[in-house]
């Protein structure tokens, strides 16, 4: 009983959000260094807060300032790498997930050669975690396609982005060959939620956008595979995940029609981890493309690609449940990972929107491993939270202890009723910017960064109190919570 003996605990971080140093070392512009913090726009307004057109894109290349674009400055990662490794080691963290930001090692995406500063960057950083026993959980595309790309194909929507994709892919796997786990794409399922973010769609560009969005999944499945092909055959021993964001949603109530709904939205939650795990295609999803009119180029070599190169392990994160009801006037409404859903009037819910579910990690992991029978991997769950930090730095959250401690209690209960687990990665475990609204005061750490929504401060790194209560939850093996 209990997690295994080498669980993976540790933490997540993507490029974007972390490093900053967006114009450091040849690094190109990236979707990312495209988001624009917006003071005026509710933190609840995800489609708002997400949204971009031509007009804005060409308005940001043009300002060549971090001061509009926190994602550009990040937390200075590039610099302090070497630093937060120690605290994460501090911790004990036997794995750190982060990701490889594309631009920096093919600037436009779609060069011959990588840059070689960028290889070198990501040789120290998983030096350095090798030098403390710590394994790198590598994401290969976290929201950061090259700008050049999606302006070039309007992204994923084209098929010519493959290309470049497994070639950026084969130098990361030859690069960095003593890295065993990898992630292809990061909540892969948001490309119909953010198709900008995270699949370089610029909606004003498409024709179709419901049908440039199925068929840039399409694309990054066939990507996906053949990076798994090659991973499996560069890196003997290594295991390559898919990653899902997990949107549990429960009828609204026992109504018939409520719970039809939620069956559905589910099956479409489902899809993307179904094609990379099962290796096909699930034929609800086939009949409902059919019934929508959404006609997707795809090959018998595409489809035998992606039915031989199945993932090793499913990943995704968790945050929070949402309701689903056949009639939904009657229902209050809630965002929360860059959606809306019925909100569940027996769960609490944060400024942000996003409801607190620990029952529903649980849920998730049965429900997952009974669907695949392939080991899980948690690597995203944590509560944006303002902090406060006090005259003498400390940083007292009990509430981030109370949130983990509830999640982790679930997750336990899931591992002893039998799921394999291969670990749990908070997201994050540094203060970071934030995917969605680009603030830094929402805040996910067991360290705080010194920094505000603008860009002011010091950027220095303090311990909260969540700190060295993950430390002994490490420690211990999950034994004491
Ligand atoms: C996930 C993303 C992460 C992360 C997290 C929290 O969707 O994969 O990049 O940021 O959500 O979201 P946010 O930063 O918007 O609070």
């Amino acid at each position: 009983m209990g997690f295994r003996k080498d669980f993976l605990w540790g933490g997540a971080i993507a490029a974007n959000q972390y490093e900053g140093a967006w114009n450091v070392d040849n690094r190109g512009l990236s979707v990312s260094d495209i988001a624009r913090y917006q003071p005026n726009v509710d933190v609840k307004d995800y489609k708002k807060q997400v949204a971009v057109n031509t007009e804005t894109i060409q308005q940001a290349i043009g300002d060549e300032t971090d001061t509009h674009y926190p994602k550009r400055r990040g937390i200075d990662g590039y610099h302090y790498y070497k630093e937060d490794i120690e605290l994460f080691a501090k911790m004990g963290f036997k794995t750190l997930r982060f990701s490889i930001a594309w631009s920096r090692l093919f600037p436009q995406g779609d060069e011959v050669t990588p840059n070689q500063a960028g290889i070198e960057h990501y040789k120290k950083v998983i030096k350095a975690l090798k030098a403390h026993n710590i394994e790198p959980l590598v994401t290969l595309s976290h929201y950061e396609m090259p700008l050049n790309l999606s302006l070039k194909y309007n992204g994923w929507a084209s098929k010519q982005v493959i290309d470049d994709f497994v070639k950026f892919s084969k130098v990361c796997f030859e690069s960095f060959n003593d890295v065993k786990y990898w992630l292809t794409f990061n909540e892969i399922d948001s490309v119909t939620r953010h198709p900008f973010t995270s699949a370089g769609i610029i909606p004003d560009k498409s024709k179709n956008l419901e049908q440039d969005e199925y068929q840039a999944l399409h694309n990054q499945f066939v990507a996906s595979a053949m990076a798994t092909k090659l991973c499996h055959e560069i890196i003997p021993g290594s295991q390559v995940g898919c990653m899902l964001t997990k949107l549990t949603t429960y009828p609204a109530t026992a109504k018939p029609e409520d719970v039809l709904a939620s069956l559905n939205i589910n099956l479409m939650n489902y899809y993307c981890a179904d094609v990379q795990s099962k290796g096909k295609y699930p034929k609800l999803v086939l009949q409902f493309f059919k019934k929508n009119n959404i006609e997707l180029a795809m090959t018998d070599d595409e489809l035998t690609i992606i039915h031989d190169n199945t993932v090793d392990f499913i990943s995704f994160s968790y945050y929070m449940s949402l309701l689903a009801a056949g009639d939904e006037s009657g229902l209050e409404m809630t965002s929360g990972n860059t959606i809306v859903g019925g909100k569940n009037p027996y769960l609490q819910s944060t400024e942000w929107g996003w409801t607190v579910d620990p029952t529903g990690l649980r849920i998730s992991l049965v429900e997952l491993y009974d669907r695949y029978e392939k080991p899980l991997f948690i690597v995203e769950n944590g509560m944006g939270s303002r902090d406060i930090l006090e005259p003498n730095h400390q940083i007292h959250d009990q509430y981030r202890i109370d949130y983990f401690r509830a999640h982790l209690s679930e997750m336990k209960k899931a591992v002893d009723s039998g799921v394999d687990l291969l670990g749990y990665t908070s997201w994050a475990p540094i203060d970071l910017v934030s995917a969605s609204t680009s603030q830094m005061s929402k805040r996910y750490g067991f360290i705080y960064v010194d920094l505000d929504d603008e860009g002011n401060g010091s950027g220095k790194r303090y311990i909260k109190d969540s700190f060295n209560w993950y430390k002994n939850v490490i420690a211990t093996n999950g034994a004491d919570l």
